[in-house]
């Protein structure tokens, strides 16, 4: 079973910078308007780890645009978990985690747990960390982090949340069961 991340949110939150950035470990600040942007590319596979083990996780990158409204959540099939992102200095972006995004999750596969990810942490905020903390309670987040592609911080800790979720998820245990020896 393939340990799955899927990354949604607003248009220039940051979803491809932060896959860029744990995947390659590098950043590109560019100017979303100017074309031609980096090349984007749309699936990663990176080895996440957390304090017991160890999974290769493919990352699926996707558009934010409305014209892939009905495209988009055929990548949420066997996702594991979904990234759910605003940038901590777009109230619009917040907005949207309520209105688009954990409601089109709910419509499609209501049983993948997400990660409410509050991006570009290096920028002056105008949603706060508490907001965000909350939010994430009042949407049944699997959990709320914080962090930053330009300056790294809190990266990690993205992918190892995401690992500690999958590896306590009935489909992780199910695929690792030992076979029992009836004495
Ligand atoms: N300051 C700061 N800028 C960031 C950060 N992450 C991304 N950016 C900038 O934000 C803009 C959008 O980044 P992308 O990673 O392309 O955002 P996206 O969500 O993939 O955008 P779309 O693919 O258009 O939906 C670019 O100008 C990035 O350089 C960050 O952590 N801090
Ligand atoms: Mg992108």
């Amino acid at each position: 079973m393939t340990f799955k991340i899927v990354i949604i949110g607003d248009r220039n939150v940051g979803k491809s910078s932060l896959l860029r950035r744990y995947a390659k470990g590098e950043f590109k600040d560019y100017n979303p308007n100017s074309f031609p942007p980096i090349v984007p590319e749309y699936m990663y596979e990176s080895t996440v780890t957390n304090d017991k083990t160890s999974e290769v996780a493919v990352l699926i990158d996707t558009v934010a645009d409305e014209d892939y409204d009905d495209l988009r959540p055929i990548t949420y099939n066997l996702a594991k978990v979904i990234l759910v992102c605003y940038s901590v200095d777009d109230e619009l972006s917040f907005f949207h985690v309520v209105r688009k995004w954990v409601p089109e999750i709910t419509k499609h596969q209501s049983r993948i747990p997400f990660i409410l990810v509050g991006t570009k942490s290096d920028l002056v905020a105008k949603i706060s960390t508490n907001e965000g903390k909350q939010l994430a309670e009042k949407l049944h987040a699997a959990a709320f982090l914080e962090c930053s592609s330009k300056d790294g911080t809190g990266i990690k800790e993205v992918f190892t949340t995401a690992l500690n979720i999958y590896t306590r998820s009935f489909a992780y245990k199910r695929r690792n069961k030992r076979p029992c020896n009836i004495m």
